[in-house]
């Protein structure tokens, strides 16, 4: 993705995830705003933004990060919000036997007391694969896969929830459910 590009999307994954307030506009309970009235707002605000540039963010995203609706006419981040605007109604979904979260070294010791805690995201985030893991503990330092025992939590009752993306959803992961090694 191109120097601008990548800088733009940050700016939608800032409003869209965090503080949607920041270009006075508001996102429905499942996260959606008009794309129009995005790029209305954001355009008062100083950033231009338009169809076309916003098609060409969500088509080249690396990661998926936005969903553009089945009308054309709304856009929402898939997951990563902390913003109290969102609540999104995820599908549950059984998950499978292992899943896995990349952090860095220097929380391991926390994480050993408290499990994996959501933080100022609305939950903790869990990858299928090892690799996709390790990329996102890299953004904190010193990259750690932690194995999590999805399907046994969710034998006892743990929901787990799949965003448009793929990235896999859950509250809490207590330390009974992690290998560390
Ligand atoms: C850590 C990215 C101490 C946790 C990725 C993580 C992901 C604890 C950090 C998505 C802890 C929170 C989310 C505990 C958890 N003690 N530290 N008890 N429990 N932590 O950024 O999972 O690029 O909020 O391990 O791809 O890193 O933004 O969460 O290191 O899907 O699209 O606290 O964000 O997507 O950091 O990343 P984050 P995350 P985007």
């Amino acid at each position: 993705m191109n120097n601008q590009l990548d800088k733009n999307s940050k700016f939608l994954s800032y409003i869209l995830r965090h503080q949607p307030e920041a270009i006075g506009i508001t996102l429905d309970a499942d996260g959606w705003v008009d794309i129009n009235y995005l790029i209305l707002q954001a355009n008062q605000h100083g950033k231009s933004l338009s169809q076309e540039l916003i098609k060409e963010i969500v088509e080249t995203n690396d990661k998926k990060r936005f969903t553009i609706s089945k009308d054309g006419l709304k856009i929402r981040a898939a997951q990563g919000h902390s913003t109290k605007q969102v609540e999104i109604n995820y599908a549950e979904q059984i998950p499978p036997e292992f899943l896995y979260h990349g952090t860095a070294t220097r929380f391991i010791d926390s994480i050993k007391e408290q499990g994996l805690i959501a933080g100022n995201r609305h939950y903790v985030h869990l990858s299928s694969d090892e690799q996709t893991a390790n990329a996102v503990g890299k953004r904190h330092g010193k990259p750690i896969v932690l194995k999590v025992k999805a399907l046994l939590m969710y034998q006892q009752g743990f929901k787990f929830y799949l965003a448009d993306n793929g990235v896999w959803l859950t509250n809490t992961v207590p330390t009974n459910f992690l290998l560390f090694d």
